[in-house]
């Protein structure tokens, strides 16, 4: 379990300043009323077979589901995608390179976090029951080579990206993340697959996620070229 609420209660209670870069973003106007399996349906225009089956700490979610209401944001056109035209692949710097079809990517074991959810701009979204493949773990079964330091993700937009360090990319909750409360992740909340990083602001959550990379260089995501800071820790993360 990782809660990070305190923190960001007391800094903003505090008056402490959250560093905000630029803020133009598009933001559809629309946000999620959680929980609401009803609503995540209709705004799911993904239709990738079959459906994910839920573990048990995910359905019904701990603690009764998340709290708080996601913004829809995106840089692009929202995508949807169906079987033909999803995959997943992890290569650069590793010892075996996999690329997934969804048939295959749901037959991978998931685990379950609880962890809240923080936009750098000002909102949050807590207690989000998580269901998804640990970082470390892909890393492990692709073999990560001496020469990489940098994990590079790929949205399935074509033009969102950011990164992490080899040692952030390790943390025990980072999650390549393929349920929230029990749910498929909807198109518009970046499913099939969404980055998670509990312990960073969101903007390194890559949405509609398809590919990690492997990378020797370092590699400056899509706000961080846009003035967001590279130091996305949350107050009170474990930074590594
Ligand atoms: N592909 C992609 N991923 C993205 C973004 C985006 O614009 N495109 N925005 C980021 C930011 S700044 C935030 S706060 C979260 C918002 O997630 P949500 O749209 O599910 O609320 O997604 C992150 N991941
Ligand atoms: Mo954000």
């Amino acid at each position: 379990m990782y809660t990070r609420r305190g923190f960001i209660k007391l800094a903003v209670g505090a008056g402490l300043a959250i560093t905000v870069g630029p803020t133009f973003v598009r933001w559809i106007g629309k946000s999620f009323q959680l929980p609401g399996s009803a609503e995540y349906a209709a705004n799911n225009a993904n239709t990738l077979l079959p459906d994910p089956v839920p573990l048990a700490d995910s359905s019904p979610p701990i603690g009764g589901g998340a709290e708080g209401n996601f913004r829809v944001y995106t840089v692009t056109d929202i995508p949807a995608f169906d079987n033909s035209n999803w995959s997943f692949t992890i290569n650069g710097l590793v010892d075996k390179t996999f690329t997934w079809n969804w048939e295959e990517f749901v037959r991978l074991q998931r685990e379950v976090q609880v962890s809240d959810f923080h936009c750098v701009t000002g909102w949050s979204v807590y207690k989000n029951t998580w269901e998804g493949l640990p970082l470390y773990k892909l890393l492990d079964m692709a073999g990560v080579q001496n020469k990489a330091s940098t994990v590079k993700f790929y949205s399935g937009d074509g033009v969102y990206t950011d990164s992490l360090t080899l040692a952030q990319a390790r943390m025990e909750d980072m999650m390549v993340a393929v349920m929230h409360d029990g749910q498929p992740i909807p198109n518009q909340l970046g499913g099939p697959v969404r980055l998670i990083t509990p312990q960073m602001y969101a903007y390194k959550s890559v949405k509609w996620l398809n590919r990690i990379e492997l990378i020797e260089e370092d590699h400056v995501g899509y706000w961080e070229q846009r003035g967001y800071d590279k130091d996305a820790w949350v107050p009170g993360a474990n930074r590594v």
